[in-house]
């Protein structure tokens, strides 16, 4: 009998993760040690006299403080710095035609997840606003054992062969000799190593976009990257790649907004995505799946195998299969968030790998990893990383080893043991390897469908707005101009020149340097071909598509313009019209965003009704970085702001990110102090201002301005945001 395999039932709520029986809560509870004795005196160690040596009997303290010595674990190698939360994945769209894997088999069905974002090259104190790729993990608790997604939000990597995963990273890392810079690939090293591995050029037009910079957790894309297979039960297999679409859209900051968010609020995302869901606005993505037939796995100018690229929306569309809802902050995050451990090669019968070298080496290295990190083989039996599928083996033992195995047979084949636990077949559910054919020679080289570098570099260029090009070349003046070595810098220019002349030139102007005529052969600098592992000379392959507008956040047609969660920052004073703030409070709320009080002291503000309102910050605690969109209410005594330079940042910086501010009646006098008064009659769609304090139509013209994230034509008359 297929025990395993079957769905779920309709409408069946998915089944919690069961941690219940792992959980403490000492409310009304004895502080013990973890013996279980009472502790009778928690805050005097043992003494010869009550200013005597302490005794080494004292085993209460000799516990807490070996314990505590030993609280932290090495943190992860790469995407240190992560957060996470649990939801559940429903089936919107089943798809048994291409996968029998049990989860995806009827509409309704739920499963538990636990999804995990991070940065990848900062250590785990380090800054949520990096410029960096963001890991995109979702742990799937099947009926059928654990299924990973271990993704990013960018679609390609940088490399195209996991042994050069070390190089990629030792190159990113803070620098060895002096541990600079943390969490910023604006350095020698890593440009030194990205100027000479053209594959990585595709990665690197990414990374320099705004992706690098989301403004949430909850407003990226999460891919794959990788192609994998779906197999069904006829044991036919079709080529997948994996996307998740975020139903608020995907945006991001502006890289002066990141920088200064970095310093007022490090842990920006971390706490977004906490109070996203602590106050019921659930995240949620939906799932896709590009599907490409076996028969067409050479139709394409691009090779599947290749993780350096994509297949453009145009040529295969995205078919949207369900949706994932995060609905639970973690009680404990270092049970569930830091201990999780995630793995590609976690899959379930109907998925399964293809041959491109970066997964293959990446089905290595995540179980090894958790061998250092969490310690032990035994790292599954941990609550977070535990099947809700039955698992029994063979394996023993270990560090920390929680399961009391019963009898004497821990081998197989048995008779002691009746056979038990025997193989399943496959279709009692066992998993089995696609049957795919190889038949070649042992070589250390890559195919030569992999030597295009450039052509898909040249398609996400082309796709991008003009404000997200200006974004880029930005970012790339911005890195290029901390990297110290002149050479590295001209090595880029020349790269930067396969992909578009115009974007190689507006670098160069802004390092004032001239993009060399020829670029430089990366891969043969100094090295003789026979020692460079058969790499093919990089080529440019022309994209059949031209331009695709899914690839940039501007264009990206998928999704309705919202505000839901945006949180809008209410600049208030003693003397601020009340009923104003109210209307755009109310007005917000209706469309699940938020107005928070802003005022030069804490407590309360009066209101000119004599009222009074909670003040949610001060201007001394944030900034409008930490904010979408500014308003500015009218009301008497606005005008002892106009003084604060603090609050003059705030309207300014609001301004120069391109946000909308909303400003009515008196508040227009406020802004008249600001750097962009001239703007504010002039024509700037961005600022929607209004005289009369009771227009009713104010609340909406503002919502609708927001909905379209930023202004971003603004930045036309802005020379150096
Ligand atoms: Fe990796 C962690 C994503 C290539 C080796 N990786 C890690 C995480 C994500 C990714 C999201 C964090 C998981 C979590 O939240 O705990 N990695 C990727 C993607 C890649 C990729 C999308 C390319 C397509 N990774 C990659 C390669 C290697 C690794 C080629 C090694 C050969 N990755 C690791 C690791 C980590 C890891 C060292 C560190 C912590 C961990 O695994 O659990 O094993």
């Amino acid at each position: 009998m297929k025990q395993n395999n079957k769905p779920l039932p309709n409408n069946q709520e998915a089944k919690q993760m069961d941690l219940s029986k792992d959980k403490s809560d000492a409310t009304n509870k004895f502080l013990t040690t973890n013996q279980g004795i009472k502790i009778n005196d928690d805050n005097n160690s043992l003494k010869a006299g009550d200013r005597g040596p302490s005794l080494l009997e004292d085993f209460i303290l000799r516990e807490k403080i070996t314990h505590f010595d030993h609280e932290r674990i090495p943190e992860r190698i790469v995407h240190a710095r992560g957060s996470g939360a649990h939801g559940y994945f429903e089936v919107t769209n089943p798809i048994p035609q291409f996968t029998k894997a049990g989860f995806l088999q009827e509409a309704g069905q739920k499963t538990p997840v636990f999804a995990r974002f991070s940065t990848v090259a900062g250590s785990r104190g380090s800054t949520d606003l990096a410029r960096d790729v963001r890991g995109f993990s979702v742990k799937f608790y099947t009926q059928e054992g654990i299924y990973d997604f271990v993704g990013n939000n960018i679609p390609v990597f940088f490399i195209q062969d996991a042994t050069k995963f070390p190089d990629l990273v030792h190159a990113v890392k803070p620098e060895p000799h002096n541990e600079i810079p943390q969490a910023s690939s604006a350095h020698d090293t890593f440009w030194d190593f990205i100027s000479l591995m053209p594959e990585s050029t595709h990665m690197i037009m990414w990374l320099m976009s705004d992706r690098a910079i989301p403004r949430s957790y909850r407003m990226m894309e999460g891919f794959g990257v990788h192609t994998f297979r779906f197999i069904n039960e006829l044991n036919e297999s079709h080529f997948v790649k994996i996307h998740w679409k975020p139903k608020l859209g995907t945006h991001a900051v502006v890289w002066d907004e990141a920088q200064k968010i970095s310093g007022k609020d490090p842990d920006f995302h971390r706490r977004d995505l906490w109070e996203a869901i602590d106050t019921g606005n659930f995240p949620e993505w939906e799932l896709g799946v590009q599907i490409v037939p076996e028969a067409d796995e050479h139709k394409y100018e691009f090779d599947l195998l290749d993780p350096t690229k994509i297949i453009p929306e145009e040529l295969v569309p995205v078919t949207i299969i369900g949706k994932m809802v995060l609905n639970r902050n973690p009680d404990n995050f270092f049970a569930e968030t830091e201990q999780i451990a995630f793995h590609p090669g976690h899959v379930v019968p109907g998925i399964d790998f293809t041959n491109d070298p970066l997964l293959q080496g990446r089905l290595f290295s995540y179980t090894d990893t958790q061998l250092s990190r969490l310690g032990s083989p035994n790292f599954h039996e941990i609550p977070i990383n535990r099947s809700i599928a039955p698992v029994h083996n063979n394996q023993r033992d270990g560090h920390m080893r929680q399961e009391i195995n019963m009898g004497r047979v821990s081998y197989s084949p048995n008779s002691l043991g009746g056979g038990c636990p025997y193989q399943a077949k496959i279709a009692e559910g066992g998993f089995s390897s696609f049957n795919e054919r190889v038949d070649a020679h042992k070589v250390r080289a890559r195919s030569e469908s992999f030597s295009d570098h450039f052509g898909q570099a040249k398609l996400f260029f082309n796709s991008q707005t003009q404000t997200e090009k200006d974004h880029i070349i930005r970012a790339l003046r911005f890195e290029l101009t901390k990297v110290e070595t002149t050479a590295i810098r001209v090595r880029m220019l020349g790269i930067l020149s396969q992909v578009d002349t115009g974007l190689a030139q507006s670098v160069a102007q802004g390092l004032r340097l001239v993009v060399p005529a020829s670029p430089e052969q990366p891969m043969n600098h100094g090295v003789s071909p026979e020692n460079l592992g058969g790499e093919q000379e990089p080529k440019t392959v022309p994209s059949s598509v031209e331009s695709s507008q899914a690839l940039s956040m501007i264009n990206n047609p998928t999704v309705t313009p919202t505000i839901a969660s945006r949180k809008v920052a209410i600049v208030c004073a003693d003397g601020v019209d009340e009923q104003v703030v109210l209307n755009l409070k109310m007005a917000l709320l209706k469309e699940d965003a938020k107005g928070c009080i802003i005022a030069p002291y804490h407590g309360i503000v009066k209101t000119d009704k004599g009222g009074e309102m909670a003040v949610d910050f001060t201007f001394l605690t944030c900034s409008s970085v930490l904010f979408d969109a500014v308003y500015v209410p009218g009301g008497q005594g606005l005008n002892e702001l106009s003084q604060d330079a603090d609050v003059m940042d705030f309207l300014n910086d609001a301004y120069r990110h391109c946000k909308i501010i909303g400003v009515q009646g008196q508040g227009i006098e406020l802004l008249s102090g600001t750097a962009f008064a001239d703007k504010i009659d002039n024509g700037d769609e961005g600022i929607v201002a209004e005289e009369d304090n009771n227009s009713p139509e104010f609340a909406a013209n503002f919502i609708i301005a927001m909905a379209g994230h930023r202004f971003w034509a603004r930045e036309a008359t802005l020379s150096n945001n």
